[in-house]
């Protein structure tokens, strides 16, 4: 529980009554699809911000939503981009600097006002260039955040590696070569070698793409990271780091849901000692599923699952249906379930008789969610395999 989460919800209860407790409650659980970060994707000409940011979104540069990208200068105004969920978080594909339009920095500061940006990336394909430098600059006078990003890494190692032959090809080298160039370049603008993040827009599961995702997300405050991290899609990036990300809020969030069906317990229910929101349990463990890339309960075994991945997620469904469907699975009450019940008790006296349902509604969703992350896990750590597999077998496959 957050510091301030019991004021609240004291306050809330004095307000309303117990009956409103459930809509503050549920308003709480919502509020990550309204978190607003506005990101700004800044750098050369051509370096590949649209590609960036159809990357990060998990989408193809052909999908209907996505960013135009190609060869001739593309991006000509400042364009928001969300995810369908959260159509709060903006990263802002801006235009190059460098085009005959935003020739310079004074031009492009004029056109571009930078205030408006929480944070930066600046990315770079190439050679450095004096905008880059200049671009930094202003960024970090503004008191603002920046990354420095070094995109089409699989452009360098494929072109490194047919100009010095197979055997004298060394890919640590070339990366620490190019990781030095730009950290030479800017000097002090940033804090360390590791500020530079060397990435492929189209192989998305090499290098360093999911270093940079986690890196966004770790410089943000906690609600803007948090919002962040429910957007991202594991499948899309393949980030254990992810997963584990998503595991910790999603548990942040268990005792909300809980108290929520709590709330409803509350009002007494003739002959029913323990009493539960089924239909919010429902749709929070299919936020659970969907969040940790899972397919949801209807899905068929039509070869796209590994056979155990599959029969280990039709067992957690089977008991979860179950579990929910008979209201009274013997669970004990767990230590966040206790802290609760004491401090409504002493908030608002007997009245709040949810104790109970609440501590099996805590352990309940617990033990479902530990059930899932570790199915997310084994079925990613299938797929990174498969995928290296077939990087071995055909080197020029081109996985994301
Ligand atoms: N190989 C490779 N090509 C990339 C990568 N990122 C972008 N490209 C290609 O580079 C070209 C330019 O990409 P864009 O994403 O349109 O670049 P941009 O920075 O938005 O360009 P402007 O809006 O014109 O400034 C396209 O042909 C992309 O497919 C990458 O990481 N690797
Ligand atoms: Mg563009």
């Amino acid at each position: 529980m957050e510091n301030n989460d019991i004021p609240n919800i004291k306050k809330c209860v004095e307000k309303n009554g117990l009956s409103g407790l459930k809509g503050f409650l549920t308003g709480q659980l919502q509020e990550w699809e309204d978190v607003e970060i506005n990101i700004g994707v800044t750098g050369d000409c051509g370096a590949g911000k649209s590609s960036f940011i159809n990357a990060i979104r998990g989408l193809q540069d052909d999908d209907e939503h996505a960013a135009e990208t190609g060869v001739a200068e593309t991006t000509k105004e400042p364009t928001a981009y969300t995810y369908a969920k959260a159509n709060k978080i903006k990263f802002w594909d801006l235009p190059g600097i460098g085009t005959p339009n935003y020739p310079n920095i004074d031009t492009y500061c004029n056109k571009v006002d930078l205030k408006k940006y929480d944070t930066f990336l600046i990315l770079t394909a190439g050679r450095f260039t004096e905008n880059n430098l200049q671009l930094a600059t202003k960024v970090k006078s503004m008191k603002k955040s920046f990354f420095f990003v070094r995109t089409k890494i699989d452009q360098d190692i494929k072109n490194e590696r047919e100009r010095k032959k197979k055997k004298t090809f060394n890919e640590e080298l070339t990366l620490n070569a190019i990781r030095k160039m730009c950290w030479d370049n800017l000097k002090d603008l940033a804090a360390g070698e590791q500020d530079v993040f060397l990435i492929s827009n189209h192989k998305r599961a090499k290098w360093e793409f999911s270093r940079l995702t986690q890196a966004i997300l770790d410089a943000l405050p906690v609600n803007q990271k948090e919002s962040l991290t429910l957007s991202l899609d594991v499948l899309e990036t393949r980030s254990k780091d992810l997963v584990e990300r998503k595991v910790k809020i999603l548990r942040g969030r268990i005792w909300k849901v809980a108290a929520t069906s709590a709330a409803v317990a509350a009002v007494p229910v003739p002959g029913l000692s323990l009493a539960f929101d089924v239909k919010l349990f429902k749709t929070e463990l299919n936020f659970y599923i969907s969040q940790l890339g899972l397919p949801g309960e209807n899905c068929k075994q039509d070869g796209s699952l590994p056979p155990e991945i599959y029969a280990k997620l039709q067992n957690v469904y089977a008991s979860n249906a179950v579990q929910v469907g008979v209201l009274s699975a013997a669970y004990g009450v767990g230590s966040t379930a206790a802290e609760f019940s004491r401090v409504m008790i002493s908030a608002l006296g007997s009245a709040f008789a949810g104790g109970l349902s609440f501590g099996t509604a805590c352990c309940f969703l617990d033990d479902s969610l530990t059930k899932l992350r570790e199915i997310a896990l084994d079925y990613l750590e299938q797929i990174r395999a498969e995928v290296n597999h077939e990087k071995m077998e055909s080197p020029s496959v081109d996985s994301k």
